[in-house]
């Protein structure tokens, strides 16, 4: 999506508000100047100085980084905090209680329906909590290092389970409660978790979620690839509810075991597993432009420090705030800013376990309304997607609370950002456009709101000790007013460290590209102020409503299906979602073109992935547009999908081994409107 924000006004600027400004954590442009010259220049002393907050049971003897981009040079390798040994779960709620904030709220819970009972967790109620899961953790064999698979709803017991995991050094893959067995099971398959964390059910908005039925299926699936699961550990959500007869599934004696039974005979205290800084933490599964997806891996003491003050300074976070991030543990923004960055902070946070439009569009406006939330975090997806059903909704509640909005997981167009500003934040909040990746753990390129002026598209200047380039096609660093790939020079604390058993992949899908740097996969431009607008993937992957799906995914899963011979997948402008997912499709000979394949091949992907990667289009094709090495032409497809497509424009098309097969496919995206 090269063209994206093509219409930017890089002029358009909004000084931060006086009052946030005032009382910021940085207050002036000089101030984040000299914080970011002394965090690039002195790295040692910076992240050294701040890594102090923490409780180091052996302080590091080394901050670094210690590293190697340069793939001639040896395998690339990223290490900080040399020496220390720590522990999440110990920074995150011992810590702060022995600060004297034991009794301040950590968790409100928001369930999916508004009459239900909203719980809230102190700190001291959430460490009872994590130890007694812990010590049942422990009791049933895990041991550090050991992957346990997290398959739940945003209810408390989801960060409760990373951090026992944290705790006692076990490693947690969370998988998003909206993909499929299938997914789960590869998932599973992948970690080798013998141990998985699910719930009987949920309900999203109205629509119950059966996740142990799903995960019923994902073991059978694991075992059918000789893989068992020991323990499922079930969350008995709508058990006892009214809701319960919507939830079926079976009951395996021996592996199945209750949440509540498990853990009730447990202690409330637990010992940490010390953790050598770079022990890993967790691993979270990322798409990519090939394969399937991998498995992000992150470490304990970088990853610590990076989720610790990217909170703090894009934030701001003040210990009088409440604070909302609308993402689902899932993701990585519910790792790094529910259930870790905002904890190191000793924050008060919202969970919030439903969907926006549920019971009606003004879903989040009255959570803030509540709780008097003063940080608020989503996506460009939901605010666009709000947008449409006007300024009421979010008038009608007061949000006078709010001071800072903020946004993550795509481009945000200019359009939606005001909408965002002068409705939500009643044109008196900062919104800070985060830009980061799951890869990279916390913030790369994000306002400073009490200390910059926001242009709305663009998402600033880069977070302490980022160092970023803009790289032209041949690896040349551009300078000043430019426009390329965006890369980074040097590794940020908190960034990936491999990929789950495959470190050639790790290297060959961020390194390879340009010897020396870390590649983002985005493109990016920088404006004569030196402020970053991102432009989109330069790869196989699209963002459709900030979820990461790798076009190659989409196509295994279509290609699975009995009757498809070939397909190609694209993503293009949509909306709402950001991007959507058109799909070109040939079948096997004899079979038969119709709309009801159509659905059936939709009904494939989610299943096979989830329903959040079902297709919005699906166009027949008698051959894919390839050149005569056999390589799918996805330029020309990309132009065909967007909706405005000139047929005189599909760009060069000589080298194809079969020209005509535009012609169709022009002939069938033109029938299809
Ligand atoms: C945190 C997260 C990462 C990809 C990233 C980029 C896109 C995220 C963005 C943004 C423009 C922003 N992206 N935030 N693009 N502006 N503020 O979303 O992680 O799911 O790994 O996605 O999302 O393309 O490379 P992840």
């Amino acid at each position: 999506m090269g063209d994206f924000n093509q219409n930017i006004d890089v002029s358009e600027i909004y000084e931060p508000p006086k009052e946030l400004s005032a009382n910021a954590h940085v207050k002036s442009m000089a101030e984040y100047e000299a914080m970011y010259k002394a965090s690039i220049e002195d790295p040692e002393s910076f992240w050294g100085e701040m890594a102090k907050e923490f409780y180091w049971q052996t302080p590091f003897e080394k901050v670094g980084p210690e590293f190697n981009f340069d793939r001639t040079k040896g395998p690339v390798s990223v290490k900080w905090f040399l020496g220390g040994k720590t522990n999440l779960s110990y920074n995150c709620l011992d810590r702060i209680i022995q600060q004297g904030h034991g009794s301040r709220v950590a968790i409100y819970h928001e369930c999916n329906d508004v009459e239900d009972q909203h719980a809230s967790f102190t700190y001291d109620d959430l460490l009872k909590k994590v130890c007694r899961l812990a010590n049942a953790l422990k009791a049933e064999g895990v041991k550090k290092g050991d992957r346990v698979s997290i398959y739940l709803p945003m209810v408390v017991e989801l960060p409760a389970a990373m951090l026992a995991c944290a705790r006692i050094g076990a490693v947690h893959s969370v998988v998003f409660g909206g993909f499929s067995s299938e997914s789960l099971a590869g998932r599973i398959l992948d970690a080798q978790s013998s141990m998985v964390i699910t719930a009987d059910g949920v309900m999203r908005g109205a629509k119950p979620v059966q996740l142990k039925a799903i995960t019923d299926k994902a073991c059978e699936i694991t075992q059918k690839d000789g893989f068992q699961v020991r323990r499922v550990i079930c969350v008995g959500r709508l058990k006892g509810t009214s809701f319960e007869p919507q939830t079926k599934y079976d009951w395996v004696e021996g592996r199945d075991v209750w949440y509540k039974e498990l853990v009730q005979s447990q202690s409330e205290t637990c010992d940490c597993e010390w953790m050598d800084s770079e022990d890993p933490l967790f691993m979270l599964y990322t798409s990519g432009s090939t394969g399937k997806p991998k498995g992000v891996l992150h470490t304990t003491g970088g990853y610590m420090l990076g989720s610790f003050a990217t909170t703090k300074y894009t934030f701001d976070y003040h210990p009088e705030d409440v604070y909302f991030c609308t993402a689902d543990c899932g993701w990585i923004t519910g790792h790094s800013y529910v259930t870790y960055g905002p904890m190191l902070n000793a924050a008060t946070q919202v969970l919030f376990e439903g969907v926006p439009t549920f019971p009606e569009v003004d879903r989040f406006w009255k959570v803030c309304e509540k709780y008097k939330v003063s940080i608020f975090y989503t996506a460009p997806t939901a605010i666009r997607s709000l947008m449409k059903s006007g300024d009421q909704p979010v008038t009608r509640n007061d949000l006078s609370s709010l001071r800072l909005l903020g946004t993550v997981g795509e481009p945000i167009n200019p359009e939606a950002w005001r909408w965002y500003h002068r409705v939500v934040g009643g044109s008196r909040c900062a919104i800070a456009d985060t830009y980061w990746q799951t890869e990279t753990g916390s913030h790369l390129i994000t306002p400073l709101v009490g200390a910059m002026t926001c242009k709305p598209g663009s998402a600033s200047l880069p977070f302490f000790g980022v160092e970023t380039a803009i790289l032209d096609e041949n690896g040349k660093e551009l300078s000043g007013e430019c426009s390329g790939r965006l890369v980074l020079k040097r590794p940020v604390p908190s960034m990936m460290r491999t990929v789950h058993g495959d470190h050639q992949r790790f290297e060959e899908t961020y390194f390879s590209q340009f010897n020396g740097y870390y590649f983002t996969g985005d493109g990016c431009k920088r404006d004569k102020d030196g402020f970053y607008w991102l432009t989109g993937r330069m790869d196989d992957v699209i963002n459709v409503s900030g979820h990461r799906i790798g076009t190659a995914e989409v196509e295994s899963a279509l290609v699975a299906h009995a009757k498809v011979a070939e397909a190609a997948v694209v993503g293009f402008p949509h909306e709402v979602k950001g991007e959507g997912i058109w799909c070109c499709v040939t079948l096997n000979e004899g079979e038969a073109y119709d709309d009801s394949l159509k659905a059936e091949l939709k009904k494939q992907v989610r299943e096979v992935i989830g329903a959040f990667a079902a297709p919005d289009e699906i166009h027949w094709a008698p051959g894919l547009p390839k050149t005569r090495s056999g390589k799918i032409m996805r330029r020309v497809l990309r132009k065909l999908a967007l909706p405005d497509y000139d047929t005189q424009d599909l760009g060069d098309t000589s080298t194809l081994a079969d020209p005509a097969v535009v012609d169709v496919l022009t002939e069938t995206a033109q029938r299809y409107e």
